[in-house]
């Protein structure tokens, strides 16, 4: 049930989210950030699925889930630390555009695209074997679907009942690669009856839709009655990241046109029809969150560099000998 408080909450956070993307957009033309994606257009997936899970499960994210990230609670110092290469960073460089943070109970997503699934899913089991009552949020895009790690995981998923939950973001492509070059099935959802699980389409820029398929879907994932796939229909309105120019493979019109189905205006519609929010009250909030994001990036400016060697640090348990030598000669 999403409460006036929840869809405030949720609204926020997704105008939070479009607001920390589209700064580090702009840091990455100034050559402060290395490279960046964006999830602009993406914010009620990533927003509501956090919000529809507890605290306590754990998320294995792509690199477009800042939503969730701001949804479950990870300060945007943090976030930033992460992008401008600050000690702050709990990534300490490593890996350029992804995000994770156990304290959030979020698992760096897999640089090789899709190399997750198996991963969430044997953590899923496990978790559930030392008797913890966790779900696992695994979100992924439309183009993940074409690898092995993919069908390995929902089928491992399927056979074991794993308490996972899948979330496509099916935003129509993968970089240049439209959804009709990624499968020949009709949707995504489909293909979860290959694999003995359920499966379900929504859309994806409706932020309630999207939070009670996604709480419904944990609740049975929790309870031991198996997984489910759900599809979540939406649109990459920026580019792929800020490597990539979209103009070379999707028409301007298109995007356009898409635009009008934004996940953050069509929230806002609902709030304004529910007497929950005003113009007045709305442009105040908007904002008091760029004032936040400006004020926590300047923070995190000055917060110093991370030294070149930490880049050795949290990657073995026990160090190489090989890597070792690398460090004395850095
Ligand atoms: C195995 C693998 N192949 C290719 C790439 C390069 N690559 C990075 S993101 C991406 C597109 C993924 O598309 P999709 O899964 O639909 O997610 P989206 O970017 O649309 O959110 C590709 C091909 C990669 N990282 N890993």
């Amino acid at each position: 049930m999403v409460t006036d408080d929840l869809l405030l909450r949720m609204y926020r956070d997704m105008v939070l989210a479009r607001l920390f993307d589209s700064t580090m957009v702009t840091l990455q033309r100034t050559g402060k950030v290395a490279a960046y994606t964006s999830s602009e257009g993406q914010e009620a997936v990533s927003v509501a699925a956090a919000y529809a899970a507890r605290q306590e499960d754990w998320i294995f994210p792509t690199y477009r889930e800042t939503g969730a990230f701001i949804a479950r609670g990870v300060p945007l110092e943090v976030l930033a630390a992460r992008q401008l290469g600050k000690v702050g960073d709990p990534l300490k460089g490593h890996e350029v555009l992804l995000f994770g943070d156990r304290r959030y109970r979020i698992v760096t997503g897999p640089g090789p695209v899709g190399a997750h699934f198996p991963v969430a899913v044997g953590f899923g089991l496990a978790a559930r074997k030392r008797g913890e009552d966790i779900v696992v949020l695994v979100f992924f895009g439309d183009g993940a679907t074409s690898k092995g790690d993919f069908h390995e995981g929902l089928n491992f998923a399927g056979v074991f009942k794993a308490p996972a939950v899948f979330i496509c973001q099916n935003n129509r492509y993968a970089i240049s690669v439209p959804l009709s070059r990624q499968t020949a099935s009709e949707t995504v959802a489909v293909k979860a009856e290959a694999y003995g699980i359920e499966g379900c389409v929504v859309d994806g820029n409706d932020v309630v839709e999207v939070y009670n398929a996604v709480s419904k879907a944990a609740a049975k994932a929790r309870s031991g009655e198996g997984p489910v796939l759900i599809e979540a229909l939406t649109y990459r309105l920026a580019a792929h990241s800020t490597a990539d120019d979209p103009t070379k493979y999707r028409p301007a019109s298109e995007v356009e046109e898409m635009r009008k189905n934004d996940p953050i205006l069509r929230c806002k519609n609902l709030l304004f029809s529910r007497n929950i929010l005003n113009t007045e009250q709305d442009q105040k909030l908007r904002q008091q969150l760029a004032e936040l994001v400006y004020r926590k990036i300047e923070e995190t400016e000055k917060m110093p560099t991370l030294p070149p060697v930490a880049i050795f640090e949290d990657v073995y348990s026990t160090p190489l000998w090989n890597l070792e030598e690398e460090r004395e000669e850095l």
